[in-house]
């Protein structure tokens, strides 16, 4: 059978975590083999290099609630119509991170050629947090804590307007794993929009192959066409992967990470993915990033045997 085009996208941003280091995961994710890899799998990748994105050093962070909004806006744009054209010709766009503001512009663009094709997204959001903040309820003013939400409709106008004003992803066609760390804004706003949310708790209790299960059926169910999968490496536990942004401890097990991978692409539903926050500067020897890359082929069908 032959295999979809992968077109890579770099997205080298670390101005929506107000810290260094994950504008170096683009080249991380790439000295991980993740080319080689997934043309291993059959795919041909195309890499479409790095979006350009001004360095931290040389600019004002702005409104201290929406820190490098500005920034954030213009490249996000870029992205989206990037994103949004892969789409368009039919091949698969995997964008690498880059903090997770950068779902921002995928969720635009994605939005944008779902809107445009009549299909209907679905997200699954795997986080440790569900970056569900808004400028206001935010503690810190970084961005990375903000897509989700703005991405249905929630949050700053600038945000939620990206790519055009029209709420990107519906709140009941999103499902959130693995997460662990919730602020106060954030847990009232899942509770307000019911978002499925599968936290540890849920999948120490229920375990990832019946939760798999449960995702994939009620993706189905809502007649999703589009499956986008937003990974951000945090939510897998630190002593996997310690390169990352905002490490909390009690994360994903290597297996559950990739089962639920794996059940995914069985689905067959997958048709975007983005990964974020791989940080090679707090990384051991490139290993998340080698983590990350390995995550991705999981998503992208590779079996075992
Ligand atoms: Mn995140």
């Amino acid at each position: 059978m032959a295999r979809q085009t992968i077109q890579l996208i770099g997205f080298p941003m670390s101005l929506g975590a107000g810290k260094r280091g994950m504008d170096t995961a683009p080249s991380a994710l790439r000295i991980a083999g993740i080319r080689k890899r997934l043309e291993a799998l059959g795919y041909t990748v195309k890499d479409s290099g790095d979006i350009l994105i001004t360095s931290q050093e040389v600019q004002n962070e702005g409104n201290p609630r929406l820190r490098y909004l500005d920034e954030i806006l213009r490249v996000s744009e870029k992205e989206a119509a990037m994103v949004q054209s892969v789409l368009d010709v039919g091949d698969f766009p995997l964008i690498m991170g880059g903090d997770h503001s950068m779902s921002l512009g995928t969720l635009a663009g994605v939005g944008l050629h779902c809107k445009e094709q009549g299909k209907k997204l679905g997200v699954i959001w795997v986080d440790a947090h569900p970056d569900m903040n808004t400028d206001e309820s935010s503690p810190s003013g970084n961005i990375h804590g903000m897509p989700l939400a703005a991405s249905m409709g929630i949050g700053a106008k600038a945000l939620t307007t990206l790519g055009g004003d029209f709420t990107k992803v519906e709140p009941e066609n999103v499902i959130i794993v693995g997460a662990r760390d919730i602020d106060k804004g954030e847990a009232e706003l899942i509770k307000r929009l019911n978002i499925t949310t599968y936290t540890m708790y849920d999948i120490d209790k229920n375990g990832m192959v019946r939760i798999t299960e449960g995702i994939i059926s009620t993706m189905k169910a809502r007649g999703i066409t589009h499956l986008h999968v937003s990974f951000d490496v945090d939510s897998v536990d630190p002593s996997i992967a310690p390169g990352v942004g905002t490490p909390v401890p009690g994360g994903l097990s290597f297996r559950e990470a990739h089962f639920l991978m794996e059940g995914l692409a069985e689905s067959g539903m997958v048709a975007s993915m983005d990964v974020a926050e791989v940080n090679p500067i707090l990384d051991e020897r490139n290993r998340t990033a080698e983590f990350a890359a390995e995550i991705v082929c999981s998503c992208m069908g590779k079996r075992i045997i």
